[in-house]
């Protein structure tokens, strides 16, 4: 069995719900894969070696994205994008003026891959712009793309000159320079924008503008957060996603793959909402564990409460937006994913190079030179938690999910994976986050953790 499947396992995986419990990996950790090693050296007997290699081994640092602004009283709740930062803004007399610049961005997407996509002031997707109904905006727009682009308002009633359709409504802004939209929100809801070209959207040219309200929306919410759904097909050993393929294999929420994306916070017992916006090719069923939602709004403004009825699964179609409001009553990780199964893994073609998925009836050296590629290839320290029984590879079909499964939770720690119970991660890939309903306690306790100096790791872009 061993030779089909040289992974470990951790006789101690009990995944009991633990909240807060600190998962430390100490000297008697679990054993894990790494490297080669394991493959060469066979499977048992090795433990010293590696529990050497463990205390030594250069841990990577997580590089992704932190949460934005926590959410602030005064004007309006902000609404957070994890892993996407809010655009500031200057005042220019009664006029909010923000920069937007759109350019080349570096984007990791998980660990172990980072793409080169486009965007807009080195984030993939652009950062957020929130403004309040009534508000006069300008966004001066600097082009440093290597083509000409122009910058389209997504829902918004606006004037055509600020359309952002080229020739129709403006001249293409081109390389070098810039371009000022100005206009009036009369409207409240959540609107994107993005450019005006099709190729330049799935190279990741869009960002948030949502309008809050004059009056607040009732009931209230606690919590605000948006998540925008991309999708990228980037061939083997690609960094560069094929914007003409059809066929994607990494799915992300604000640009980032499970497990790497960030958890949403909630205290228990508030009420949160969520927005989510879609620009791909394919439509995104959106779906909520362990709590009813009702959809609030659409990307035309909100819905009005009549129409609000309970369900757990949104889908959001091609430039939609869904907003979706709920009582966060249940305490728990709970997952937040699309739920189409191709949506729900990492590619690992990278990793495996030749393409394919090796399983049992191919040939045992296919099948073990896969293993090894794939183990050399990761270029941390990740774990396969879950067993496999001894005479898996008798079984037409194996392995399938055992394959896929990577833990990798100090990858990707952060404050907002404090106290997750052992391997979280390793059943999070694609278009997949979480949000953690927690007790008071608990809840401070992370916000404190984030504030803590050094607790942001990076900022979310790589120069
Ligand atoms: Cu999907």
């Amino acid at each position: 069995m061993a030779k089909y499947f040289p992974f470990l396992f951790d006789e101690e995986r009990g995944l009991q719900h633990q909240e807060f419990q600190e998962v430390k990996m100490s000297g008697s950790r679990r054993r894990f894969f790494q490297d080669a090693a394991m493959i060469g050296a066979g499977l048992f007997g090795l433990s010293k070696t590696l529990q050497a290699q463990d205390e030594k081994s250069m841990r990577m640092r997580p590089r992704e994205a932190h949460h934005g602004n926590e959410p602030a009283t005064g004007e309006f709740l902000r609404m957070i994008t994890p892993d996407v930062e809010d655009l500031p803004h200057e005042l220019d007399g009664g006029v909010k003026v923000f920069h937007l610049v759109g350019e080349p961005v570096k984007r990791k997407i998980a660990p172990f891959k980072t793409i080169d996509t486009w965007g807009y002031n080195g984030s993939c997707p652009g950062p957020t712009i929130q403004v309040r109904q009534g508000d006069r905006v300008r966004v001066v727009f600097e082009n440093r793309l290597p083509e000409s682009t122009t910058l389209h308002w997504h829902g918004l009633e606006i004037p055509i000159e600020q359309d952002g359709v080229p020739y129709i409504s403006q001249k293409p802004v081109a390389p070098g320079e810039r371009y000022v939209y100005e206009f009036t929100v009369h409207q409240e809801g959540t609107f994107f924008y993005h450019a005006h070209s099709a190729m330049q959207e799935m190279m990741g040219q869009l960002g948030f503008f949502v309008a809050h309200p004059e009056k607040e929306y009732k009931p209230r919410v606690d919590h605000d957060y948006g998540l925008i759904l991309q999708e990228w097909a980037v061939l083997p050993s690609n960094t560069v996603p094929n914007t003409a393929a059809m066929e994607f294999n990494w799915l992300t929420f604000n640009g980032v793959c499970g497990p790497m994306t960030t958890p949403l916070l909630a205290r228990l017992g508030s009420r949160v909402r969520l927005r989510i916006v879609n620009l791909g090719m394919d439509h995104h069923p959106i779906h909520l564990h362990g709590h009813q939602f009702v959809l609030t709004g659409t990307e035309g403004g909100r819905a009005p409460e009549s129409t609000w009825y309970p369900m757990n699964t949104v889908l959001v179609g091609v430039a939609q937006a869904r907003v979706v409001e709920f009582d966060a009553k249940y305490p728990g990780a709970w997952m937040i994913h699309c739920h189409l199964p191709h949506h729900m893994m990492n590619s690992m073609m990278d990793l495996l190079r030749d393409r394919q998925i090796q399983t049992a009836d191919q040939t045992e050296g296919t099948a073990m030179s896969q293993m090894e590629s794939l183990a050399r290839s990761v270029p941390f320290e990740h774990v396969h938690p879950s067993p496999v029984a001894p005479d898996a590879e008798k079984v037409p079909g194996f392995p399938q999910d055992a394959f896929m499964e990577m833990g990798m939770d100090e990858v990707v720690e952060k404050p907002e994976t404090y106290g997750l119970p052992k391997n979280w991660s390793a059943g999070m890939m694609g278009m997949m986050t979480m949000i953690r309903v927690l007790p008071e306690k608990e809840y401070d306790d992370i916000l404190a953790r984030k504030k803590r100096p050094g607790a942001q790791v990076e900022h979310h872009h790589e120069s």
